[in-house]
């Protein structure tokens, strides 16, 4: 032992040369509007670093070592009359000279990129690890070997960004027009010991576990490839979302042993609190302090490393990863993880950094809580009692989801579905709220006890025709059905080679399977078909236990919504003399009818027609059906 440490002792004696590992950014771009950037340059001895730059177009600044050496900031100003290409940082200590690559690059050009997304869209969730396996030579790669195996719901399956490009003509058919996908960040190429379920260990190919923020998982692809799907995506139409996560690293970051700051985390991986859940406290102006500190410093699951942004070098850290990512792969939006376990006022700097390069960009968060206040704080738009704006556009509308559930799947009173939207005076913009029957943390729709094929159908009229931007969940188009996380990640009937169904075609999929999607497609066709459906203002005509029905207005036409959700036909009469607008643009925009009797057409073809006589709207609902009546045809 005696000699070990003699040894040991002696090495440090001897001068070590400095050495790079890694640059991040490893680039960046000519004429981008965050400027200067702080490269993290990883490797050892680089204290006491100087750093020197052969080229005039890049101008150094502040440089700073971690104590152990094993990290260097280094502020770099890009000259305007800078060129794309090649560059190098020369890092000279006492002992010797490194040298750090780094590489200027002209920007994507902008047209069709970077496009955000509205109510005009439908968004499609998709893992890309359980979608489709488009290349099974990354099924099980070299580097992280053993993880892979279908039989596991934790994991890896073999889906990858090849299996997703080759069904991006599918999701077109299905008349989606944004595609989301789970985190793409490296994961730790090692089963995950930290997390275990019934004594197992799991693999983190879900993505939320990065251990390479400025990686692409091998078991995926590359960022050549993901370029590539983002390209092929934009060609069809289809704008594409980047999953982030912002609050936490996966155990296995290498930071969690080496943190670049001693306040890059907060706490250690010895020494943290737990997030306790408490979302409440951040927007309640007297909620204890500790509960607070908990929810917003606490590390997920008591596991997953806190990243502090109250750290300014974190917080830049993080706002260059962002931008790092659109600019290299031309996204058009991010799905922000975990949103309210990060300090609001972190949100509205790093929207603002977004904003001010893609003005045109989007984001959603994820909040979860059924409570539209709580949603609502979250927000941006609006300065809140703390006086911070998240400045954040549009976040998941999980007070809908319960409401749908419940609505739909259970026989609660159809008003609750109204009651939930008449919350709608606390947003900012509630039609940017994000609405889905269910995503990858929740269990499927198909998953409530005793729900109907026609249940979910009803459930996609309301979630395609209600104001929001819908999103729709990777099979839920098929009735895929699976309970809680693993269960509601299984893998697309069809996406794998050895499969026994293809429903990504119409000749594999059985009957029911064939009848939701077609009523799917139906209501994308609709949606893009009637405009008030997206951009429309919402009217409430009838709210009660059994039948709900709504108009939604734009300009000259307002489609009516009408649900029948009891077991039994009903007469369902709007008064059209009682609205506030005038009787002819609520079913049409033919001016000059409104007093002669006319019949109106379902548009989704299974009410029968709706007769309009005397200012009253009427209509035969079938038991347990749906109808959108629009402009007579
Ligand atoms: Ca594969
Ligand atoms: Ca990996
Ligand atoms: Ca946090």
């Amino acid at each position: 032992m005696r000699r070990l440490v003699l040894v040991f002792a002696a090495c440090r004696l001897i001068a070590a040369a400095p050495e790079v590992s890694k640059v991040e950014p490893p680039n960046w771009w000519v004429g981008h509007s965050l400027n200067p950037v702080r490269l993290l340059i990883y490797g050892k001895d680089l204290k006491g670093a100087t750093v020197k730059c052969a080229e005039a177009a890049v101008k150094l600044g502040q440089v700073q070592a971690s104590a152990a050496g094993t990290y260097l900031f280094v502020e770099i100003q890009i000259q305007e009359d800078a060129k794309p290409g090649a560059y190098s940082l020369q890092i000279t200590t006492p002992d010797g000279t490194a040298t750090a690559p780094f590489e200027l690059l002209a920007p994507l050009p902008r047209h069709g990129r970077f496009q955000g997304f509205s109510p005009d869209d439908v968004i499609y969730l998709a893992m890309p690890d359980r979608f489709a396996n488009g290349d099974p030579s990354n099924d099980d790669p070299l580097v992280s070997r053993g993880l892979f195996d279908r039989r596991k719901a934790r994991y890896y399956h073999g889906g990858d960004f090849q299996g997703i490009i080759n069904h991006l003509p599918y999701l077109k058919e299905l008349g989606v027009t944004a595609l989301w996908l789970t985190p793409v960040y490296d994961n730790v190429n090692h089963l995950n010991e930290r997390e275990k379920y019934e004594g197992e260990a799991i693999t983190d190919y879900h993505g939320y576990g990065a251990v390479d923020f400025y990686g692409v998982e091998e078991h995926f692809g590359d960022l050549a490839l993901l370029k590539k799907l983002v390209d092929a995506a934009h060609t069809l139409g289809l704008k594409v979302i980047q999953d982030q996560v912002a609050n936490h690293t996966g155990p296995y970051h290498p930071w969690a042993a080496d943190p670049p700051t001693p306040t890059w985390f907060n706490g250690t991986v010895e020494n943290h609190l737990a997030n306790t859940w408490q979302i409440w406290t951040l927007a309640d102006p007297r909620a204890p302090a500790s509960l607070q500190k908990s929810t917003i410093e606490g590390w997920f699951l008591n596991i997953l490393p806190d990243l502090n942004q109250n750290d300014p070098l974190t917080a830049q850290y993080l706002i260059q990863n962002t931008l790092w990512w659109i600019a290299s792969t031309g996204i058009d939006g991010i799905r922000q993880d975990t949103l309210p376990y990060v300090p609001r006022t972190f949100w509205h700097d790093w929207m603002r950094a977004i904003k001010r390069e893609y003005p045109d960009f989007r984001v959603v968060g994820e909040m979860w809580d059924e409570d539209p206040a709580l949603v609502a704080f979250f927000q941006g738009g609006r300065a809140k009692f703390d006086g911070v704006d998240s400045g954040v556009d549009a976040l998941f509308d999980f007070p809908l989801f319960g409401a749908i559930r419940r609505v739909f799947a259970h026989n609660a009173a159809a008003e609750e579905l109204a009651k939930v939207l008449a919350h709608d005076r606390l947003y900012t913009k509630p039609n940017l709220l994000v609405t889905f029957l269910g995503l990858h943390d929740t269990a499927r729709f198909m998953n409530e006890k005793a729900v109907r094929v026609d249940d979910l159908k009803l459930a996609f009229t309301f979630l395609i025709t209600t104001r929001g931007i819908p999103m729709i969940y990777y099979g839920d188009e098929i009735g895929m059905t699976g309970g809680t996380d693993p269960d509601n990640r299984r893998d697309f009937p069809g996406g794998w080679p050895e499969d026994a169904r293809n429903a990504f075609d119409s000749a594999g999929r059985t009957p029911e399977q064939q009848a939701i999607f077609e009523h799917v497609q139906k209501l994308m066709r609709l949606r893009r078909k009637l405009e008030p459906l997206r951009r429309g203002s919402t009217l409430d005509l009838i709210a009660d236990k059994q039948v709900y029905a709504f108009a939604r207005v734009s300009g000259n036409v307002a489609p009516l919504v009408i649900f029948n959700l009891a077991a039994d036909p009903a007469t369902v009469v709007v008064e059209t003399s009682e609205l506030p607008i005038p009787p002819r643009i609520v079913v049409g925009n033919q001016v000059g009818n409104s007093q002669s009797a006319r019949s109106w057409h379902d548009e989704l073809g299974i009410a029968p027609d709706a007769q309009w006589q005397d200012g009253k709207f009427m209509v035969q609902m079938p038991a347990r059906s749906a109808a959108i009546y629009s402009v007579g045809r």
